[in-house]
């Protein structure tokens, strides 16, 4: 998903990749909930960090079912991002 392999998800990059697995509409959707609740310095990008706060800033106020389906949607925007939320829910699992 991202195309410029500069380490971030841009919104067009987010909403093409989004775009290939549901109609435009849905993806508009999806990605703009992505923005905001992912993009803390609103520059228009997703970076590693920003993805990483955003899970752990959460993580007290998401249940385990809220999270498992934060889990489902960022299954599909990346698979690195995929990887860094299966090590996070791992540690929380073993917390809990
Ligand atoms: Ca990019
Ligand atoms: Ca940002």
């Amino acid at each position: 998903m991202d195309k410029n392999n500069d380490g971030k998800l841009s919104r067009a990059e987010l909403l093409e990749g989004f775009s290939e697995t549901m109609g435009a509409t849905a993806a508009e959707i999806e990605v703009e909930r992505i923005m905001a609740n992912c993009d803390t310095d609103k520059n228009g990008h997703i970076d590693y960090s920003e993805f990483i706060n955003a899970t752990i800033d959460k993580r007290k106020l998401l249940s385990k079912e809220r999270l498992k389906a934060a889990f489902q949607l960022f299954d599909r925007v990346s698979v690195v991002f995929n990887n860094i939320l299966r090590m996070t829910m791992g540690l929380l699992m073993l917390k809990n």
